[in-house]
């Protein structure tokens, strides 16, 4: 990862390489944190962070999940993060705040430990590769199955759950795949390992519903009222294998992801297909400001305070 200046702890902003923790904390034993990937893109205006305020309540939302009470609110992590982008003085990056249960004891019941709070901003391409933004990934169905409902709340974006995705793409890639689908328990095509999955067939799009063990994707939000504005029909259902393999298109979208066509799932070729691109554009012109129809997504930040900026 590329380094930048400026990491926000706790309310302070502190040098990258001093952001360090004790090795008892608790989030690092188990898992037990909360997290958010967001991106900040170069506009005509300036830097503006796209969808913060959802991405800032589906933080606080994961926190109550985990009954986690964030010792800030969600109006100071969005002030700390807009000025934090100013220090680092990038006009695109990736932003990830978290929490986590800090050192205090461990024991999986999180007694009275901190919850300490981090924002961290990185210049990150995209998650799949920049290269196949254009030519698509090859996805495997993954032996491992998305957690249940009942397993781990799904909807909440915590640490812990990642195990599952990190399994997912470590398989598939170990196999010689780029990406994977997990499905769940009952069969159904749930999420990639860091970003959701739409299907193209006849000129229909069709995602899997949020009750299929999916992350409530904020891209995924993006791009159906996108796809809906462009006349499209979009419909939220269960989707099985067969369906990816029969399908005109698939593509995945994720914060880091943004709009990726799958080639192929299982070595069934998909094919990179016209309304992927139009929405992969599409997606692109929104988050760069260029598209007037939603620019109440964008949250400019205002990188003309020297004051906030270090040498
Ligand atoms: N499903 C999963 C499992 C997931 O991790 C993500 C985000 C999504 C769907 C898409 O959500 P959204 O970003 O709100 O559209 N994955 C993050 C990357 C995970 C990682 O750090 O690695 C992301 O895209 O930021």
């Amino acid at each position: 990862m590329r380094e930048t200046e400026t990491i926000w702890m706790n309310g302070e902003f502190i040098p990258w390489k001093d952001a360090t923790i004790h090795v008892g904390a608790h989030g690092l034993h188990y898992g037990t944190g909360v997290f958010e990937g967001i991106r900040c893109y170069e506009t005509p205006q300036g830097p503006a962070v796209f969808r913060l305020k959802e991405h800032l309540d589906r933080l606080a939302s994961s926190a109550k999940l985990l009954h986690m009470e964030l010792p800030y609110g969600v109006e100071e992590i969005r002030t700390a993060m807009h000025e934090l982008i100013g220090r680092n003085g990038l006009a695109e990056c990736y932003v990830r705040p978290f929490a986590f249960y800090g050192y205090g004891e461990l024991g999986v019941h999180t007694g009275d430990n901190p919850v300490e709070v981090v924002i961290m901003s990185w210049p990150w391409g995209n998650y799949l590769g920049d290269e196949n933004a254009g030519s698509g990934i090859r996805a495997k169905i993954s032996s491992w199955q998305r957690v249940g409902a009942n397993t781990i709340p799904h909807v909440a974006k915590a640490t812990g759950i990642y195990l599952n995705s990190m399994l997912a793409v470590h398989e598939a890639q170990r196999a010689g795949y780029d990406e994977a689908i997990l499905l769940t328990a009952d069969g159904f095509v749930a999420d990639g390992s860091g970003e959701n999955v739409f299907v193209v067939k006849d000129g229909r799009i069709w995602t899997p519903s949020l009750s299929t063990s999916i992350l409530p994707g904020i891209t995924r939000d993006t791009v159906i009222q996108i796809a809906q504005d462009l006349g499209y029909v979009v419909e939220e259902g269960n989707v099985i294998r067969s369906d990816l393999y029969l399908a005109d298109e698939v593509f995945m979208t994720g914060t880091a992801a943004e709009v990726t066509p799958v080639r192929s799932v299982d070595d069934h070729e998909v094919g990179v297909g016209p309304v992927t691109l139009e929405l992969q554009k599409a997606y692109l012109d929104t988050v760069r400001g260029r598209s007037e129809r939603w620019g109440h997504w964008l949250d400019h930040v205002n990188v003309d305070e020297p004051a906030t900026r270090e040498a």
